[in-house]
């Protein structure tokens, strides 16, 4: 029974709702005002521009949730098999615009918000950027979701709705970094659903008994949260096919206590309602880097348990046996985050559902895959044995019990390597014990991916070896990571797409990005190549007034512009940025004027955000402020070579900085960059590549060709020895480095306080652990042939042509058709119109 009461009353009701869909302007202007009219109830003289953003975009919403529907009941009618992506992190940024294009109906809202009395650019920057993420890995989710709806796989992103996405970064006078709450909802999302009707109640703490002979066990007492969904579409381009990513709230079960309210115990009657709503109420702003505290732990715990119940409600409609969980079932692992998924499947089905522990164990090995993004051990993931236990104490058990036959296993194929047993063991002993998450998802996971080549190579030979020779090589993989091409190309750069659609002929490359190689027989066509650098130069021009609007710098719109935007790391290495900028300060100082004019001009631009705690990476904005202000005080210098750190970096600035560059820098010690994603965005709209061998860089490398990039420093297998040679005392340090730093030691760039950045030049010559002394010559020289080859224009152009044409590879519909084929056993499913 699809319709309750009057099938025919019900047909007639949706087909007329469908028809008030059309996007004619007349019709728009009439969608919007309903909306004004009747969800905002407001008339048209109170309709500032935020009322004119939430009413135009429910419009659009309306639009959205049409082709919503008709996927999900696709998806139902026809038991397709679904993937679930697990991830902390859903960095979607603004929703509007990317709406307006894939439903291909931007023109009739600009027409339509003109009739109305506003600018839909200044409607679309009302907007306020979906911030929950921190940077590579959460945006990869947003990515892959938006590719799975353009290729019509069935998915489901799960995430955590925070109250407070990543914190806003403004600059103190001084230059430091300052960060300031995000409550993004504050007026509201009218790109969500709340789905109060499909809440679920999660249980923490309480007491817990193992059953008898891997029977079922049992957990009761404790304290239950409720867990509410918000669903936000996830449109396909010019599809039907529209996924969802469901971000849960925290709430409390009784909202306030009556009893403690009467007995006059005011705050009692809030407090354990307070407690709950504070489970999402923040995201951890640390990225590659542990949080460990207690509060992340019942994140991971409430988001993954709601999200399991979720999923086992819709199989159980199935009416199938358990067994079968694996054919309709594939959740994807962002990282260990989600690992606690693991204890929780089989919790539910040995002790809800009566399943064999040996039964119920191999249905989760069949049902999740982890995919890891890092190497950094300070990003793998442990959690303290008596802090699982005190919160999740039948978990503890479950995960005791899993390394019990995990361990005996290992010993019956390696018997007698006590060793080996400790290595691999779930437990880490010491005190306080502690469990490590990536084993788990390791042995709990039918297949483990890295997320870029060098990067797959180094998780089976550095990571997990000894888990490939007991689990088999097989059991390991590479995805390279890939973005959309919707957002990155034809939504942030329309100066660019539309002479790409003009050269190729059609939008079709927009969905088959490989097409793009076709625009190699376009690189040596001069005509097409001034439109090109027409293109690039609208986007510079962006930029620059963007700078000038937003700082007090005053820039050269014909400098080279060079990009380093990513989150603040010492592994990322801005500071070596930064240092050969200070280098070519001092260079550009000992010239003459007209040696200078002979100089080709720099804009250096940098954009990150630095985790509150982390010292050196604050230290490193402020070292960067400090050498912008030197350097835009200088009227001799600063047409030459200017510095812009640009605050707040978010999806939304990358989207206006990405266009812009020409070149990028991606400049991680090797081996520390899973993969790096940015990279290939820039590439993909016509930035050249200033990296070194780590990461995706080496495909990117490989697919653009070498003669259009601009590699340097050491190689992977090599860091090991130069680590331990400066470990020994034996490094050198060439002299191009030592003025840099004797600079910075007199107090130039720091008013006289000639110490401020000595914590940071402290780890270069103590240790220097990411090879900042082994890579500078080279980095240098990098920088060089850079400014060579931009002095020839035509050469440079045909690179950037070059490179963009090989870009296709790094799309995420590539990659999400990888997964579905490889990994996940997930097919497309045709939405008819
Ligand atoms: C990446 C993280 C990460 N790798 C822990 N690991 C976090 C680890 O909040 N935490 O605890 C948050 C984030 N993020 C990035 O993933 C890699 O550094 C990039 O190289 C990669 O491109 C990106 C996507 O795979």
């Amino acid at each position: 029974e699809i319709f309750p009461g009057e099938e025919k009353a019900w047909k007639d009701a949706l087909k007329s709702n469908e028809q008030q869909l059309t996007n004619d302007v007349k019709d728009v202007n009439a969608q919007i005002s309903r909306h004004v009219e009747f969800t905002l109830s407001r008339q048209p003289f109170n309709v500032d521009e935020l009322a004119m953003y939430q009413a135009s975009a429910l419009s659009v919403r309306d639009k959205l949730v049409h082709n919503w529907n008709k996927t999900q009941t696709a998806h139902t009618e026809k038991k397709v098999k679904r993937v679930y992506y697990f991830s902390l992190e859903f960095l979607l940024g603004r929703a509007y615009d990317n709406a307006l294009l894939n439903l291909d109906i931007k023109q009739s809202y600009d027409e339509s918000l003109k009739q109305l009395g506003f600018s839909l650019e200044d409607v679309l920057d009302v907007e306020r950027d979906m911030g929950l993420g921190n940077g590579g890995l959460g945006r990869l989710a947003a990515c892959y979701l938006d590719s799975t709806s353009t290729c019509g796989i069935p998915a489901w992103g799960y995430t955590l709705r925070y109250s407070n996405g990543i914190f806003k970064q403004v600059l103190s006078s001084k230059g430091d970094q300052v960060e300031i709450p995000d409550p993004w909802l504050e007026s509201g999302n009218p790109f969500e659903v709340p789905r109060l009707d499909a809440a679920v109640e999660i249980k923490l703490y309480g007491q817990a008994s193992r059953g008898e002979n891997g029977k079922a066990g049992t957990w009761t007492g404790g304290t239950d949260i409720l867990a509410v969904p918000y669903d936000i579409p996830i449109p396909g381009f010019r599809a039907t096919a529209t996924n969802t990513v469901r971000a849960w709230r925290s709430r409390g079960k009784v909202s306030f206590d009556l009893a403690a309210f009467n007995a006059g115990a005011y705050d009692a009657a809030v407090r354990e309602a307070e407690e709950a709503e504070t489970i999402t109420r923040v995201l951890y702003p640390s990225e590659n880097h542990e949080a460990g505290k207690t509060l992340r732990l019942k994140q991971q715990y409430f988001w993954t348990a709601a999200s399991l119940h979720d999923i086992c409600r819709r199989f159980r409609k199935l009416r199938e046996p358990w067994s079968a969980f694996p054919d309709y079932v594939a959740v994807q692992l962002n990282d260990t985050h989600p690992t606690l998924a693991i204890p929780e499947l089989l919790r539910i089905l040995v002790d809800e559902e009566g399943q064999e522990w040996d039964e119920a164990w191999s249905i989760v090995r069949r049902t999740f895959f982890y995919t890891c993004h890092t190497l950094m051990p300070e990003a793998l993931e442990t959690w303290s044995v008596d802090l699982v236990g005190w919160l999740l104490p039948r978990h503890l058990q479950i995960i005791y019990d899993i390394n019990f036959h995990f361990l005996a296993d290992v010993e019956r194929k390696f018997p007698g390597d006590r060793a080996r047993l400790a290595r691999m063991s779930l437990i880490e002993e010491g005190s306080p014990k502690r469990v490590r998450m990536s084993h788990l998802a390791v042995i709990g996971s039918h297949k483990v991916n890295g997320v870029a080549e060098l990067h797959s190579e180094l998780v089976q030979s550095q990571l997990f070896p000894d888990f490939v020779e007991y689990l088999g090589r097989d059991h390991f993989t590479n995805v390279t990571n890939g973005i959309t091409a919707r957002r990155w190309l034809y939504q942030c750069n329309p100066a660019l797409s539309t002479l790409i659609t003009k050269a190729l002929g059609s939008e079709h490359w927009v969905t088959h990005l490989d097409e793009l190689k076709k625009l190699q027989k376009f690189a040596k066509n001069e005509a097409f190549k001034k439109e090109w650098a027409a293109a690039k130069q609208v986007n510079r021009n962006r930029l620059c007034d963007y700078i000038e609007s937003t700082t007090e710098l005053k820039v050269n719109r014909k400098a080279l512009i060079d990009i380093q935007v990513k989150r603040i790391h010492e592994y990322k290495r801005q500071s070596l940025n930064i240092l050969g900028v200070i280098y070519r300060y001092l260079q550009l100082k000992k010239m003459s004027p007209e040696e200078r004019k002979r100089v080709v001009p720099r804009l250096s631009v940098f954009g990150g955000k630095a985790a509150p705690g982390y010292y050196m990476a604050k230290l490193t904005i402020r070292l960067i402020t400090a050498v912008s202000k030197v350097l835009n005080a200088d009227e001799e210098i600063r047409e030459f070579l200017n510095v812009a750190f640009l605050a707040d970096y978010s999806v939304s600035l990358a989207e206006i900085l990405i266009p812009a560059s020409d070149i990028s820098e991606h400049i991680s010690t090797a081996g520390t960059e899973a993969s790096g994603t940015s990279n290939m965005k820039f590439l993909l709209n016509g930035g050249l590549l200033l990296g070194t061998v780590d990461g995706a860089n080496v495909e990117l490398g490989q697919a653009a060709g070498e003669e259009n990039c601009f590699f340097f420093g050491v190689l992977e297998p090599d860091v090991r020895e130069l680590r331990l040679r400066h470990q020994a005392g034996q490094a050198q340090y060439p002299p191009q480095l030592l003025e840099v730093v004797d600079a910075l030691r007199s107090g130039q760039f720091s008013a006289g306080e000639g110490d401020l950045f000595e914590p940071l030049l402290s780890t270069i010559f103590n240790g220097d652990f990411y090879l900042l002394s082994d890579d500078f010559l080279s980095y240098l020289e990098a920088q060089k042939m850079v400014d060579a080859a931009f002095v020839d224009t035509s050469s440079w152009v045909e690179k950037c042509i070059n490179t963009t044409a090989c870009m296709g590879r790094f799309s995420s519909d590539r990659a999400v058709q990888q997964y579905a084929e490889e990994i996940w056993n997930v097919e497309p499913v045709d939405i008819s119109q």
